[in-house]
């Protein structure tokens, strides 16, 4: 087994880091939030897809140590050694145009402990060129080695399904690249004993690349849906419907449904990666995910408006009327608000005059508005004029929703039909 660290201790770095721990690995995980540290340290796990017992499990075994980022100021931990680290930092946007801050501090950090014959790969979503280019350099400049002469370098794009218990680690296939063939070799090597298969590709650009596509593939198809709503809606046609009688046919269709906007740190974020980096490399837009962003963007607002007409088609304005919006996660059955659409509807709601109250049991502090638990909520719902489903949450009972409230919009077609209830 190797020695491995895992820098960047999210959603994709602690699940990777306690599956390599229990299979045997000796793990180190090393990130820059030192209540992150505090927590794994003390078994517990911040992450839904990583339970208290696991990171207690491998932290006991000795398989697995917690321990902060070191500063470019400060000295490397002097066991600080890897056979293969591995870079799952967050690539966000900033002003849409992409953040690699995380990824070359990665680097530059992991290259002041890199050894010869060692491995390194990127995990982190960003568009092609990344690895063999800003990464190589980053770890090249601090540690004075060659990448794939001294050192092996790769890229693996991760492809966790947050909170889904069908795709995991485990079971979705991992594709894995490297500048040079024994650095692929190596890297193989590891991630074999980690999921149940590897796809090799020819290049860090090739697997970098399959991952944007994978993921602007599901934005432009839900913006599709998304386009089709709005117009199914003006023409008198339930989308729902006509999507369920599209999917009968049975092959090379996918089962997209429309909502409120596309949240989460990988759809809305992915695509843009590559938009911006043809727009400043090719002097070309990337036009399907410029448009999927434009469309899936405005929903939201679409959401508002749509409450507007269904208030005034009942003899009541948006200014003051009391709204209840379910839901707040970017989707169900996640805490996550990072892009979520849901809180753009609600911000946009109070922009209009509503007077706005959330619930969502995955959210416990929502500080921007009144909340109300699940509890309160089975008591208050003809309080509202109208009901916003914006995250169709499992927790909520969608029956009593249709026989109680007076208006429903529902936004994730999670409602009963009923007289109140109307379909975004
Ligand atoms: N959504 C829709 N309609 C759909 C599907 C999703 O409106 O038909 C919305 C969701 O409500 C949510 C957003 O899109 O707001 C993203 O949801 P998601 O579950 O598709 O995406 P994530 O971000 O949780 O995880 C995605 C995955 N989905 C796709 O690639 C299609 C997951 O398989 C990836 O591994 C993950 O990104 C990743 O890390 O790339």
């Amino acid at each position: 087994m190797s020695r491995v660290m895992i820098v960047g201790l999210g959603y994709v770095g602690l699940p990777l880091a306690l599956r390599a721990a229990e299979v045997g690995h000796h793990v180190t995980g090393v990130d820059l939030s030192a209540e992150k540290i505090e927590l794994l340290t003390s078994g517990i796990s911040y992450v839904e897809d990583a339970t208290d017992e696991q990171v207690s499990a491998v932290t006991d075994s000795g398989h697995f140590t917690a321990r902060p980022a070191w500063g470019p100021e400060e000295t490397p931990p002097a066991d600080a050694d890897f056979d293969i680290a591995v870079i799952s930092v967050p690539t966000p946007l900033r002003d849409r145009v992409p953040d690699l801050s995380y990824v070359e501090a990665a680097g530059r950090m992991i290259g002041r402990v890199l050894r010869p014959g060692a491995c390194v790969v990127l995990e982190s979503t960003t568009y092609p060129g990344t690895t063999d280019g800003l990464l190589a350099d980053a770890l090249a400049q601090t540690s004075g080695l060659q990448p794939g002469v001294d050192f092996h370098l790769g890229y693996s794009p991760e492809r966790i399904d947050p909170g889904s218990s069908v795709h995991t680690l485990e079971n979705t296939p991992k594709l894995v690249s490297a500048t040079t063939a024994p650095g692929l070799a190596e890297i193989e090597r590891f991630y074999d004993t980690i999921v149940e298969r590897t796809v090799a590709v020819s290049s860090p650009r090739v697997a970098e690349m399959a991952k944007i596509f994978e993921n602007t593939q599901a934005y432009v198809n839900i913006g599709l849906v998304n386009e089709l709503s709005e117009i199914c809606h003006d023409m008198g046609i339930d989308v729902h419907e006509m999507i369920d009688a599209a999917m009968t046919k049975g092959h090379s269709m996918a089962h997209w449904k429309p909502g409120p906007g596309v949240g989460g740190h990988c759809l809305p974020i992915d695509p843009m990666y590559l938009a911006w980096q043809t727009r400043t490399s090719l002097g070309r837009r990337f036009r399907f995910a410029e448009l999927a962003d434009e469309i899936n963007l405005g929903r939201p607002d679409y959401v508002v408006q749509r409450t507007i007409d269904l208030l005034e088609e009942h003899g009541t304005s948006i200014v003051g009327a009391e709204v209840l919006v379910l839901g707040l996660a970017y989707k169900p059955g996640v805490g996550d608000l990072r892009e979520s659409p849901s809180v753009e509807v609600v911000h946009g709601l109070t922009a209009v005059g509503a007077q706005v109250t959330v619930v969502d049991p995955m959210v416990p502090v929502w500080p921007h508005t009144p909340s109300l638990s699940l509890e309160e909520l089975a008591g208050e719902l003809d309080r509202f004029a109208v009901v916003v489903v914006a995250t169709d949450h499992a927790d909520f009972d969608y029956v009593k929703i249709a026989a109680s409230a007076r208006l429903v919009l529902d936004c994730r077609h999670a409602v009963a039909e009923s007289t109140s209830v109307v379909a975004l």
